[in-house]
């Protein structure tokens, strides 16, 4: 079997895409503390840090077997002379002291609890620890009437959202959108996308990507299924509500990529919504996307982060992968391919489309786990 972690034919920045990631892998211990300081580099700030771990750890997951040297982790494309020393560390050891470091930090511990909230990121977290808050009891006492909305929220529903869900528990709420989508109109498709797509038993939200054959029918959907929702007990939060400009060419996205949440421009609403069987409030992020931007909007949001990096990073820059060479020139976003010199998009009418003219070998979504 070729052997694509060791493959020399490719030497490029989005590995990501061309390596298979599976949910069950070789080295998931290593992976453990490795995410360990990854996820604390990126509660403190430390985006590039945090992303050199995550690029050795998406390494890891797609090596076909556990790493048994130092000097065999140092080959992989993706890993650094510094995690190389960490494997070899835990290849001796059987720990990675930065990790267990993390592990037992409680300032570690407190910001990524502050940081698991709804609406609360690594600044805020930094900033609630900074001011002496240990516990939400402190963020309340102290901060309670200043809150945006989003936070108060994010906090109310906290004891909810952190309850993971099963497999079983996606389908459940995916059967209830049906049901209530087939009250607006006949013939809607919804695709559970995010981590129960890539195959995961458990998850902290539903993703949805929700079309229509006909285009018309996804124009004013988001309010009319968010009221819906609202009217039949289900939805009784918004936490962020966005209706999209699907016909925006890539100048306008650059424009905008900064702005929180609209990393696309499809519309979408992110909720809480009451689960019928556990009345646990579950995030359900519903996303509406033209049938003529289907492909991509599920594409783009079933993740994983990781992969989703390497392909913008393929589609940009390029790269040689299985014998096939693409020259990059294009931006890919869950509203469009775009070919970066015209802005023009290009039409795509499935996944499979898309890898095909990216010239890349089809990744199943449970080998997409980077
Ligand atoms: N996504 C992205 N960039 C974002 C948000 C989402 O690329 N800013 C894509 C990649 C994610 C997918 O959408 O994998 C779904 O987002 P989630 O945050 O729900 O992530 P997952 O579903 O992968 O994991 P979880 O089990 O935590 O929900
Ligand atoms: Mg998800």
């Amino acid at each position: 079997e070729r052997n694509i972690a060791l493959d020399p034919t490719y030497n490029n920045v989005a590995y990501e895409v061309v390596r298979k990631h599976p949910l069950d892998h070789h080295n998931k211990e290593l992976v453990e503390q490795l995410s360990l300081i990854e996820k604390q580099r990126e509660i403190d700030g430390e985006a590039r840090s945090a992303l050199s771990y995550r690029r050795a750890i998406s390494a890891l997951i797609s090596y076909p077997r556990k790493i048994r040297s130092w000097r065999e982790a140092k080959k992989i494309k993706g890993v650094g002379d510094k995690i190389a020393r960490m494997i070899r560390e835990y290849l001796k050891t059987g720990t990675i002291q930065a990790a267990e470091t993390v592990a037992n930090s409680s300032r570690f511990l407190i910001t990524s609890h502050f940081a698991s909230i709804y609406g609360v990121g690594p600044t805020t977290a930094r900033d609630w620890y900074g001011k002496g808050y240990r516990s939400l009891e402190d963020v309340l006492d102290a901060e309670g009437d200043t809150l945006s909305n989003v936070v108060k929220m994010g906090i109310e529903l906290f004891p909810d959202f952190q309850q993971k869900m099963t497999r079983k528990d996606v389908e459940e709420i995916v059967e209830v959108l049906k049901e209530v989508l087939r009250g607006i109109a006949e013939g809607f498709v919804i695709c559970p996308v995010g981590g129960y797509r890539r195959g995961k038993e458990i998850n902290g939200d539903c993703d949805v990507v929700i079309t229509h054959p006909e285009e018309a029918k996804t124009k004013n959907l988001l309010r009319q299924l968010v009221d819906a929702l609202k009217a039949q007990g289900y939805v009784k939060h918004v936490l962020w509500y966005g209706e999209g400009h699907e016909k925006d060419q890539v100048s306008e996205l650059r424009l905008q990529s900064g702005k929180k949440n609209s990393f696309d421009h499809l519309s979408k609403a992110f909720t809480g919504f009451r689960q019928p069987s556990t009345g646990i409030n579950r995030q359900v992020d519903l996303i509406i996307s033209p049938q003529s931007l289907y492909a991509c909007a599920v594409l783009g949001w079933t993740g994983s982060k990781q992969f989703e990096r390497g392909l913008r990073n393929w589609c940009k820059y390029g790269g040689v992968a299985a014998g096939h060479t693409f020259k990059g020139g294009y931006h890919f976003a869950s509203h469009g391919l775009f070919d970066r010199r015209t802005n023009k998009r290009v039409h795509v009418e499935t996944e499979e489309d898309i890898f095909k003219f990216l010239k890349l070998e089809w990744a199943d979504p449970t080998l997409r786990n980077a």
